[in-house]
């Protein structure tokens, strides 16, 4: 799997420069979810892709900007699904973004994810990486070289932050309450736009919890299963944590009938994570 990472480091360090000097316009296009293309998402992906091709561990791509799967090595062992650049629109505000990545070893489904990373474009490109089974790791670049920060992440059984997506209109009475009861405690509001700092935030700071719940105008949430909710749920339990859908279901057993399909979902400690689930009444 090193190999693997040592591809997404290349591409964090070649995104990160695209960040910085490259024209921030929108393109007339719009990718498979309906999301209007920024040319930094199609030149995020561009620069995956061309990383990617001719590795031999790799016989797949699955792209956010993308329809459908890119075969690239018959005899290739994974299937990586990836969003080049989540949280596009954030940049042109000067607020942190980032690239995800899952990968999978056979069908597309929870299951069978066998590791996954994440980079954050931000004052500093940080980068974490997880292989099933053990802690995640955490690096930093300095000078487009990743030093290792910390040897493994944990997450506290209870944390203070908390990160409500979705748009509070929308939102069922059930999860208001629920937000509100978790603001009535104490904690503290963090939501930035951009599920890869904001989600890496809670992680380094200790625990507390991030939803993107299901809306009474998108009931089955927005986060794409394969390429952005799984593996951050593979870190987040690997850290410790817990996450769960709306039924209080791993979000590590989905099977998504489609690449694109998204789901409810909700990252945390185990405290808030068993609050949620006390008040979905699952
Ligand atoms: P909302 C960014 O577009 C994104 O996909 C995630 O990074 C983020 O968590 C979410 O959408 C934000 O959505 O509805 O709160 O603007």
């Amino acid at each position: 799997m090193q190999s693997i990472f040592d591809t997404i480091k290349h591409c964090a360090l070649e995104i990160d420069r695209a960040i910085k000097s490259e024209d921030l316009g929108y393109c007339d296009s719009a990718n498979a979810s309906g999301d209007d293309q920024l040319k930094l998402d199609i030149k995020s992906d561009a620069i995956i892709e061309k990383a990617f091709s001719g590795h031999p561990l790799v016989k797949s791509l699955v792209s956010e900007e993308k329809e459908g799967e890119l075969v690239m090595n018959e005899t290739g062992k994974y299937t990586i699904c990836y969003d080049p650049l989540d949280g596009s629109s954030l940049v042109d505000v000067n607020l942190s973004v980032g690239s995800i990545f899952g990968i999978y070893d056979g069908e597309l489904k929870g299951e069978n994810l066998v590791a996954s990373a994440y980079v954050v474009y931000g004052p500093r490109i940080e980068l974490v990486t997880v292989v099933k089974g053990e802690a995640p790791k955490h690096y930093r670049a300095q000078n487009d070289t990743f030093l290792t920060v910390y040897e493994t992440l944990q997450l506290n059984k209870k944390g203070k932050l908390n990160a409500p997506g979705g748009t509070q209109q929308h939102w069922y009475d059930y999860h208001k309450s629920f937000i509100d009861k978790l603001f009535a405690e104490g904690y503290r509001l963090r939501y930035s736009g951009g599920m890869v700092p904001d989600l890496h935030q809670i992680l380094l700071k200790g625990g507390g919890i991030f939803s993107y719940p299901g809306t009474s105008d998108k009931p089955e949430g927005k986060l794409r299963q394969l390429f952005e909710v799984l593996p951050f749920a593979l870190v987040y339990e690997a850290a410790g944590g817990e996450a769960v859908d709306h039924k209080g279901h791993r979000l590590l057993e989905l099977a998504p009938l489609h690449v694109h399909d998204t789901t409810p979902c909700f990252f945390g400690s185990r405290y808030e994570i068993a609050k949620l689930k006390e008040a979905y009444g699952v």
